[in-house]
């Protein structure tokens, strides 16, 4: 069926092209994909200055972002006006009460003489007007655009569709926000989850508690990196109640409900810093200027507290109309509350009682959330917490967001309890989106990339089939530790959005990756019209690099999903256009890229090959790396490929609590004098240097000499390399084994990790 459409158009095109030379042909296949377009050979309708938009007086709004839309491209337009019943040269927008699935269906019926969009709600006009407005042409020397006759129906799989922003570990202004939420409006998204308060900033004004803003929308520094080093920049801000209201009626223009998410009652350093006595041991607090798990959280014991939860979230409910409102409930020790004489006498009061699943401190989290459920209700809304919810007794009438993996999902709906899918594999958009790191704005880590964002099926397996209507829908998170730039943040979102929004929108049959990156790659003419910056992976050359260590050779296959050739070239020479895998065997510079039919150029790969006498040769670990930094196994460490910054990327072999310890057989006796590698470096994350290294060879791979040995000492805590280069040089020597032993530290005491052994990570073993 794709192929007769596309034969249409083409006729279409034809026809018109010969007649009136700036026409340009609109393409229905558009991101979302609808759910059908059937196309007629019938005459097209023909936009032009001469256009008007007609519809019912309570469609105007909607009829306004059209005629913006329209503007935005082509600089004219439309004027808007009353139905009539002559129609010539009309975009009609009508509600009607037909056959629709939902308030979010639509259908465009396309003629000669009208575009006619109808639906039997706002929302599914609003998203009639969406589809159309992508399949216009981008280019703003056109002025008439033909839209092939045909009927559109199209209508959501999911009535969630979410995407969330944290705006409390940085600060992002009103405008940015709005431009946000501009972005979601173009992916058809209509659930916008701000995750408004957190240890690193309160944002929110609360006219009761004015020190949350003064105070707790302030830090003094920032964590640098992955390092235990800060900076002494202030950061903050926060958003009136003004602001909000302003921002909540933006939303709802275009058809998106925002959810606020006050984050208790662990994530509350900011409102401690403020409040101290909303703490168990009341403090001092400061809002918080690292990242992670605090153990400082509201005071489970102290009624104050509980009421101050309350008249927060009734203020918040104020500004905020949506049905939901998110009371968090994440990643809350139980360390402060067990020595809390408060929370100790709660307990005591509430009659909880440890069993073999859950302590009595777990049960008194599910009494503060229950607690807070039951105020929230009291107001005629509902809440949504994050799946921590349940370890302990969930709340009644709970909406459990899943975003350790999907099994929280499953247990809450198999609870017949709602569910939004936001799995952290799949779905956070803060993580990386390739493995190419070191030419990445910094993230917090993790790899998340396009394609398997698109390949997320939101009913998780093992659910029975009348248990899937628990599965309200997906949402994809942006957590912002590693993200305060705008710029930066529009990259993590474009084109993952894009993604994420054939995973809500569309049925699964539906789904067609390469064929939604063509789709999704129209799409960015429209980023580029609005100045959005958008990640450009999946529209440049992909090239995987295999190394053959049995055949002695590399092999690099160079690959692409937009069209275009893929040019290389190796030491800076000639471009040579690229037909089919490269042997490489020797040191080079590889470099290559897609060459657009427009002439434009897609980002450059580039990498070296660093061969040295022990590239390709048999290597055996002495001991084995942990099961998760294993990747290729020995064969990573001599197959001329060097580890990035990024210690997942594969080309990094990682040890725990473990010597690093490689034997490598030369083959034949060789003069060696120099052993080179790096480490890597990552304090966040337990990996330091070395705490020794030893070097030693041996004639039959039994009986081996040390050569070389030194100790060296701890990295100190502000170091923030991430690779530590290590060169070790000797008396040459003449042998055909060569052992390589290196010892880790142990995490030092000024260490989140005091008392666990280090990580080593070592990429490419060179030997000279
Ligand atoms: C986990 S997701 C968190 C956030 C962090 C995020 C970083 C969740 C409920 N808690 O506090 O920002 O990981 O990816």
């Amino acid at each position: 069926m794709k192929r007769i459409v596309v034969a249409i158009i083409g006729i279409t095109i034809l026809t018109l092209s010969s007649c009136q030379k700036q026409i340009e042909t609109a393409d229905y296949q558009v991101v979302p994909l609808p759910k059908e377009i059937s196309l007629t050979d019938k005459k097209p309708f023909i936009l032009d200055k001469n256009t008007v938009i007609e519809c019912q007086k309570d469609l105007q709004k909607e009829a306004d972002f059209l005629a913006d839309y329209i503007e935005d491209i082509y600089g004219f337009r439309p004027r808007i006006m009353d139905a009539e019943n002559d129609m010539n040269n009309v975009i009609y927008l009508a509600l009607e009460p037909n056959d629709f699935a939902n308030d979010e269906a639509y259908q465009i019926v396309v003629n000669e003489r009208v575009i006619k969009i109808t639906s039997r709600n706002n929302h599914g006009i609003f998203y009639g007007i969406q589809t159309l407005r992508k399949s216009f042409p981008v280019d703003n020397n056109v002025t008439k655009i033909a839209f092939p006759a045909g009927v559109i129906n199209d209508w959501p799989r999911f009535a969630y569709r979410g995407m969330h922003l944290d705006v409390s570990r940085h600060f992002f202004p009103i405008d940015s926000i709005k431009v946000y939420i501009d972005a979601m409006v173009m992916h058809n998204l209509n659930k916008f989850h701000l995750h408004i308060t957190d240890d690193q900033g309160w944002r929110i004004e609360i006219k009761k508690y004015p020190k949350l803003t003064e105070i707790g929308a302030w830090r003094s520094g920032t964590l640098i990196g992955k390092t235990m080093a800060y900076d002494t920049i202030r950061h903050g801000g926060c958003y009136t109640q003004e602001e909000l209201r302003d921002l909540v009626k933006y939303a709802e223009d275009r058809h998106i409900t925002i959810i606020p998410e006050i984050d208790l009652p662990g994530h509350m350093l900011a409102a401690l810093a403020s409040y101290p006595e909303l703490g168990c041991t009341g403090g001092p607090y400061e809002v918080w200027k690292r990242w992670g798990v605090s153990e400082d959280v509201i005071c489970a014991g102290n009624e104050h507290a509980m009421q101050f939860l309350e008249d927060v979230l009734l203020e918040v409910m104020d500004i905020f109309p949506s049905e939901y409102i998110h009371i968090g409930g994440d990643e809350v020790p139980r360390d402060r509350w067990k020595e809390c004489p408060k929370c100790q006498a709660k307990i005591k009061e509430l009659g909880i009682k440890a069993d073999d699943k859950h302590s009595a401190e777990d049960y008194l989290q599910s009494y503060v959330m229950s607690r807070m459920e039951q105020f929230v209700e009291n107001h005629g809304r509902h809440i949504i917490g994050w799946d921590e919810m349940l370890d302990g007794e969930l709340a009644p009438n709970a909406t459990v967001m899943s975003w350790r993996g999907s099994s929280g999902g499953v247990k809450a709906a198999k609870m017949h309890h709602n569910v939004i899918m936001t799995p952290n594999d799949y779905l956070y958009f803060d993580y990386y989106q390739t493995l190419d790191t070191d030419n990445e704005p910094f993230s917090i880590g993790g790899y998340n990339p396009v394609k398997k964002v698109y390949s997320y099926e939101p009913i998780p397996d093992g659910l029975d089939e009348d248990e899937h209507k628990y599965i309200l829908g997906p949402q994809a998170n942006i957590w912002t530790e590693y993200t305060s730039e705008f710029n930066v943040l529009l990259y993590r979102l474009l084109p993952r959005i894009g993604a994420l929004a054939e995973v809500q929108w569309c049925n699964p049959e539906q789904k067609d990756y390469e064929d939604w990156v063509q789709r999704e790659y129209r799409l960015t003419k429209l980023y580029k019209l609005y100045g959005w910056r958008y990640a450009t992976h999946i529209f440049d050359i992909d090239v995987r690099i295999t190394p053959n260590v049995k055949e002695g050779f590399i092999e690099v296959v160079m690959s692409k999903l937009v069209d275009g050739k893929i040019v290389y070239s190796i030491d800076n020479q000639n471009d040579i256009e690229y037909k089919e895998p490269l042997r490489i065997t020797e040191n080079c510079h590889l470099e290559g890229y897609v060459l657009r039919p427009d002439g434009s150029q897609g980002r450059v790969f580039r990498t070296d090959f660093d061969f040295s006498k022990a590239s390709m040769k048999p290597i055996v670990l002495m001991e084995q790396p942990h099961k998760n930094y294993t990747f290729n196994g020995a064969d990573v460490l001599i197959d001329g490929l060097r580890g990035s910054t990024n210690y997942r990327s594969g080309r990094w072999l990682g040890w725990y609590g473990k010597n690093a310890d490689v034997i490598i057989d030369l083959q034949e006796v060789t003069e060696v004098s120099t052993v080179k590698f790096n480490l890597n470096i990552n304090m966040k994350d337990w990996i330091f240097n070395a705490r020794s290294v030893k070097v030693l060879v041996s004639d039959d791979g039994d009986d081996f000499e040390e050569v070389f040995a030194q100790d060296f000492d701890l990295l100190s805590a502000d170091y923030t390399g991430s690779l530590y280069p290590v060169e070790i040089t000797f008396s040459p020597v003449n042998t055909r084994y060569i052992e390589i032993v290196i010892t880790p530290f142990d995490c030092p005491e000024c260490h989140s990790g005091y008392g666990y052994p280090a990580w080593i990570f070592v990429d490419e073993i060179g030997v000279y």
